[in-house]
């Protein structure tokens, strides 16, 4: 290579983006970063590899833009000249998207066209191919129709934010026929992180526990609690999708642990992990009840296992524990021998948040 590889990322600001922007920058790219205009900071998972852009040999670069802006988008791919583009920006929450369709759909399906499209002229115009990864989801095989799921299970999406994921995956497979790009999607069952989102259930129950722990809260408000998931590590994924783009041929992949664990098992695990039994917090909801739910999710990543040579590192037990600790450590608790946990920082120094 006689330039450095140039990556954009729609979603930086994200779980999987700011994982993804570490990863891409340690193999020497150059990253550079959709992200919106918000009254507040929106950058704190990326604010730790950020770098003044005046900085000598700078790498990491933001842009203002939006999904649902077509004409922002098209000029920022014009300006940045990327050699692959990761789309994982979206209104990514299950349950806001039965509150909020129109704009789930415009950001997650629109937002993919209007990348797609940029991508497509930008190709025609100057004969160089751009490699296009898009975030799809288990939740599109929704009502499954087969156990484990893989790449050839066919899709019954259950919500507003599953339906537009379907329609991403399907109109990359489109340009990737129709105008030969290089597109390729994976098919991510749901991976969690200490940085992920704090209203997804996993993270919603870790951040509860560091909480309570803490004398900060008393009780832990959730909704279904029977229904399954094939959980893995963020940091295991993004490399997944990295891999993916470079292939010697654009494809989809399923990328999972291959395991099933219902919300309850979860809870089991991360209270038990400070000794507390989780049926004395938690209580129901409904107001966390989906109007059509997802029963259960577990992917057969064979595919990518052959193909790409990529395994899953973090077992659900481990990702549990570490997500527990973080919270933990995050309100200056640590873990102890026999899971207790000791005050480390004066209270009055713990940050002090809204309950959800
Ligand atoms: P997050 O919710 O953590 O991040 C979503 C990102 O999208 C944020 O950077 C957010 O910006 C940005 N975003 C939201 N709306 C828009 C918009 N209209 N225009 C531009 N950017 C927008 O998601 P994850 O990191 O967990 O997931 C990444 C992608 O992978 C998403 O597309 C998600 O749907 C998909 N996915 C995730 C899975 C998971 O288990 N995590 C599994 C399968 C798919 P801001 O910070 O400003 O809100
Ligand atoms: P999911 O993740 O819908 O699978 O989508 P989420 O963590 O929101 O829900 C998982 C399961 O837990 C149940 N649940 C609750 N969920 C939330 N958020 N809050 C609660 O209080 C609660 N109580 C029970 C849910 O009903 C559900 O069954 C995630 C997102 O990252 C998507 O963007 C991604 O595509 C999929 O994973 C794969």
């Amino acid at each position: 290579m006689t330039h450095r590889k140039r990556a954009l990322i729609t979603g930086i600001t994200g779980q999987d983006g700011s994982y993804l922007s570490e990863f891409l920058l340690e193999k020497g790219y150059e990253v550079h970063g959709i992200i919106r205009r918000t009254s507040t900071f929106n950058t704190d998972r990326i604010d730790h590899i950020y770098e003044d852009p005046h900085t000598l040999n700078a790498k990491l670069f933001l842009h203002y833009g939006d999904l649902t802006d077509a004409t922002t988008l098209r000029r920022v791919l014009e300006e940045v000249q990327p050699t692959e583009v990761y789309n994982l920006g979206a209104q990514s929450h299950v349950r806001v998207s039965f509150d909020s369709p129109a704009y789930t759909v415009d950001s997650v399906a629109m937002g993919t066209l209007h990348l797609l499209e940029a991508i497509r002229d930008y190709q025609h115009r100057t004969d160089i191919q751009i490699r296009f990864y898009q975030a799809g989801s288990s939740e599109m095989f929704g009502k499954v129709q087969e156990i484990p799921q893989t790449e050839t299970t066919p899709f019954y999406p259950r919500s507003p934010y599953a339906c537009a994921k379907v329609y991403a995956h399907w109109q990359t497979i489109n340009y990737r026929e129709a105008y030969n790009l290089f597109a390729c999607n994976g098919i991510l069952f749901n991976h969690e992180s200490p940085r992920r989102g704090e209203t997804f259930v996993t993270r919603k129950i870790t951040r509860a526990l560091a909480r309570i722990v803490a004398g900060q809260q008393k009780k832990l408000y959730l909704g279904n609690l029977d229904t399954k998931r094939d959980w893995g590590y963020a940091k295991d994924y993004v490399k997944a999708m990295w891999l993916m783009l470079q292939q010697d041929a654009p494809d989809d992949y399923v990328v999972a642990t291959g395991e099933t664990h219902s919300v309850k098992e979860f809870l089991e695990i991360a209270f038990g992990y400070v000794n507390l039994d989780w049926h004395e917090y938690v209580a129901f909801d409904e107001r966390y009840l989906r109007p059509a739910e997802v029963d259960l999710l577990i992917g057969d990543a064979s595919k990518a296992k052959q193909l790409l040579d990529w395994q899953p590192s973090v077992s659900f037990e481990t990702l549990v524990h570490l997500m527990v600790e973080a919270d933990l450590k995050g309100l200056g608790l640590i873990p102890l021998n026999g899971h207790t946990v000791q005050l480390v920082t004066d209270t009055a120094t713990v940050r002090h948040t809204m309950p959800m």
